[in-house]
């Protein structure tokens, strides 16, 4: 007997099509609408039917875990995020968090220590004049937020590549997280963790980090959207685990390259 495919009640599928469409990257989300407008073609991406028992947020959330896969597939690690003059930096930066500026978490120098741990061989924690005297370069890149905004600023900061040498990181491992002082949190791939321009900051416009914008510091990564980009962190692990994050733990796509 064929197998009837029996639609989530109260869900439209035109509706789910175009929803799981918005997961994809360009140029796949392009082909999808094109020619594959089809609950088979959704079918065919996610690997699971649309019958009863898989809501639509199930699908919606294979279809995500299908396009990091296909993203982290596209990933060039040596692709760089443009840079631009100084002349192009955008006044006054805007601030962002899902709580207002004025309930930015108040982080003390005094006495503070960066955890690290995970798959690493150095555990000590790091103070911040420690961190400070590590080799750090200045990049001036586009921070793209989901909420439709974007503006250029400038960072300074220690590569997380190096920083993370002198961890003694295993980098075969899948995962760095990042734990923030307000509870926020983030996981990235490690080719992006490795990548050049990933950098673990200290400065904006070449003043130590303002509260507003993450101190003690925050992780820059001008090749992922703003909420990929962890203010006021205060660990960092290498794991294998994918321990998610703030806003991916509610449905953001986990890869969210640019
Ligand atoms: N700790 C923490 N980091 C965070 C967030 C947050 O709420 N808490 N918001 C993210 C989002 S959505 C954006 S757009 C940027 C905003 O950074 P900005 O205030 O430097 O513009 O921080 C990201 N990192
Ligand atoms: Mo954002």
């Amino acid at each position: 007997m064929p197998r009837i495919r029996k639609i989530i009640p109260g869900v439209d599928p035109k509706l789910l099509i175009k929803d799981a469409a918005k997961l994809l990257p360009n140029p796949t989300r392009r082909l999808f609408l094109r020619g594959a407008t089809s609950l088979g073609a959704l079918t065919f991406f996610t690997g699971c039917d649309i019958v009863d028992g898989d809501s639509a947020e199930r699908v919606l959330r294979r279809v995500s875990r299908f396009n990091d896969a296909a993203q982290a597939w596209l990933f060039d690690p040596n692709k760089l995020a443009p840079t631009y003059p100084a002349s192009a930096i955008t006044k006054p930066f805007p601030f962002n968090a899902y709580y207002q500026e004025d309930e930015a978490p108040e982080v003390a120098a005094e006495g503070f220590k960066l955890e690290v741990g995970g798959m690493i061989d150095n555990k000590e924690p790091w103070m911040l004049d420690r961190l400070y005297a590590l080799p750090q370069e200045t990049q001036i890149t586009r921070h793209v937020c989901v909420e439709g905004w974007s503006a250029i600023g400038q960072w300074t900061g220690v590569r997380l590549s190096e920083f993370l040498r002198r961890l003694g990181a295993d980098t075969r491992a899948k995962y760095v997280w990042f734990q923030c002082a307000e509870g926020y949190s983030n996981t990235i791939d490690m080719p992006t963790a490795l990548h050049p321009q990933t950098q673990l900051t200290f400065k904006f416009a070449d003043e130590i980090l303002p509260r507003k914008y993450g101190f003690p510091m925050k992780c820059r990564i001008p090749t992922k959207l703003g909420f990929k980009n962890p203010k006021h962190v205060i660990g960092i692990h290498v794991t294998d685990k994918n321990l998610g994050g703030y806003w991916e733990d509610q449905g953001y796509n986990w890869f969210s390259g640019l």
